[in-house]
């Protein structure tokens, strides 16, 4: 099998106001879907996060791709690296989502070569990295401080026949209680056993409160998380790491660096978990010299792929370190992509965090894929068990080029609702 063409689709999808540590969602969610096709008429799909300079870097990969065995992923890995430039750990920069570009192609790559690969031989991805360890992956509920609103075309108003999660999500969540009643809806809809809240929004006593009513609402076993993306001095972090003991089953990036995250370890009686101080295999060498967590959250987009999501794994089992995983806002390929991963991680020992159910469109044949009691079940069919819905991507694409944005950028949206707001790396 040959790689004959590889096509670049941007889309954009409806996003509500959601706050966090660098400033205030846009209205839509960029995206860029990837597909190959092979000599053999079978297409491969993937997804990665939006950006208008990750799609320029996809363009230029097709000097390598077209021609590639897709069931080669070593030498096309190998071909891919001659080419491009490494690309440094640090390139990851301070916001709370990875900046890097070349390290999402292979990945893009990655998962539709291995989607490819699926259908020609007629398993499943997961098959592919080693064999189904579960079929049902469990995911947690992710919830946001928020200001009214659901975005994309209901930016600017609710719509008044919602009812459930729906009227739920478009409605602001800017306190204790906003959290509560949020986490509610979400864990009503979809059954979700775990609870990440994202922070970084507030004063830090504010946000402790707010896990604390969580813990209140939902009883001392629920499986709680909180991340305050590393907008916090380590003196912050062990002052509120110390509150949250005995609330959060982890403590996800409190600090900023693998040195202050070491610090926070040693300090405070609850696991450390990063998606930020250990992001690469660059990062490895010095996440074991200083302990700075305990458990890395893989993200295939940003470790270059479902296969190298797989080694960070096995790291994770031979480091003694817990293995979960990171989302941003994202589509059903994705979802399909990290479920697969999930499936196939025999080491998987939290559930996983999705952006899904902020979204409502989809570009899938079939619509959103169903999350219940908390879990997706794996899609049936090779690869990756999920088909491109045409008529909805060339929407979606429509979307991207009407919304006018190029790449994620949550401080200008926050200066539309706070004059003169800046992101800062610490903040408290
Ligand atoms: O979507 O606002 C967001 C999150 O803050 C996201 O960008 C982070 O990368 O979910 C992420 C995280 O766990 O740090
Ligand atoms: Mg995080």
């Amino acid at each position: 099998m040959r790689i004959t063409e590889m096509h670049i689709t941007p889309i954009a999808l409806g996003d509500p106001p959601l706050l966090n540590a660098a400033g205030l969602h846009a209205p839509f969610a960029l995206r860029t879907v990837v597909e190959l096709v092979a000599d053999n008429g079978l297409t491969g799909l993937a997804e990665v996060p939006g950006s208008a300079a990750v799609d320029a870097v996809l363009a230029d990969s097709r000097n390598v791709v077209i021609g590639a065995d897709p069931m080669n992923w070593h030498a096309l890995k190998a071909a891919l690296g001659a080419y491009f430039k490494p690309e440094s750990s640090t390139a990851r920069g301070d916001a709370p989502w990875d900046q890097r570009k070349v390290v999402q192609v292979y990945s893009a790559l990655d998962v539709a070569c291995l989607d490819l690969a699926g259908k020609a031989l007629g398993v499943p991805v997961a098959t592919l990295l080693g064999g189904i360890c579960r079929e049902r992956v469990p995911y947690a509920a992710y919830l946001f401080y928020k200001y009214e609103g659901a975005g994309g075309d209901l930016a600017f108003g609710m719509d008044p026949l919602a009812t459930g999660w729906a009227a739920a999500r478009q409605k602001a969540a800017l306190d204790p209680d906003g959290i509560v009643e949020q986490a509610r809806a979400m864990v009503a809809e979809f059954g979700f056993q775990s609870i990440k809240l994202k922070g970084g929004v507030f004063v830090p006593d504010e946000e402790v409160a707010a896990m604390k009513a969580l813990q209140k609402a939902f009883g001392p076993g629920v499986p709680l998380r909180y991340d305050p993306n590393a907008v916090w001095k380590t003196e912050t972090a062990i002052r509120a790491g110390r509150q949250l003991e005995g609330v959060l089953e982890y403590f996800e990036d409190p600090a900023r660096g693998q040195e202050a995250m070491a610090e926070v370890r040693r300090a405070v009686k609850l696991p450390l978990a990063t998606n930020m101080c250990t992001t690469s295999f660059d990062d490895l060498p010095g996440a074991v010299q200083h302990g700075s967590e305990d458990i890395i959250l893989t993200d295939h987009h940003y470790w270059g792929g479902l296969h190298s999501s797989m080694e960070l794994a096995a790291f994770c089992k031979s480091f003694s370190r817990g293995v979960s995983m990171h989302s941003n806002n994202h589509a059903g390929i994705s979802m399909a992509a990290m479920t697969h991963l999930g499936a196939a991680m025999p080491n998987l020992t939290y559930a996983l965090d999705t952006h899904y159910p902020w979204q409502w469109e989809e570009i899938i044949i079939g619509g959103r894929l169903p999350i219940e009691s908390g879990c997706v079940t794996l899609p049936k069919g090779p690869g990756l068990g999920v088909e491109l819905d045409r008529p909805a991507l060339a929407r979606a694409h429509q979307n991207y080029l009407r919304c006018g944005l190029k790449e994620r950028n949550d401080e200008p949206e926050m200066q539309k609702k706070v004059p003169g707001w800046k992101f800062q790396a610490t903040r408290w």
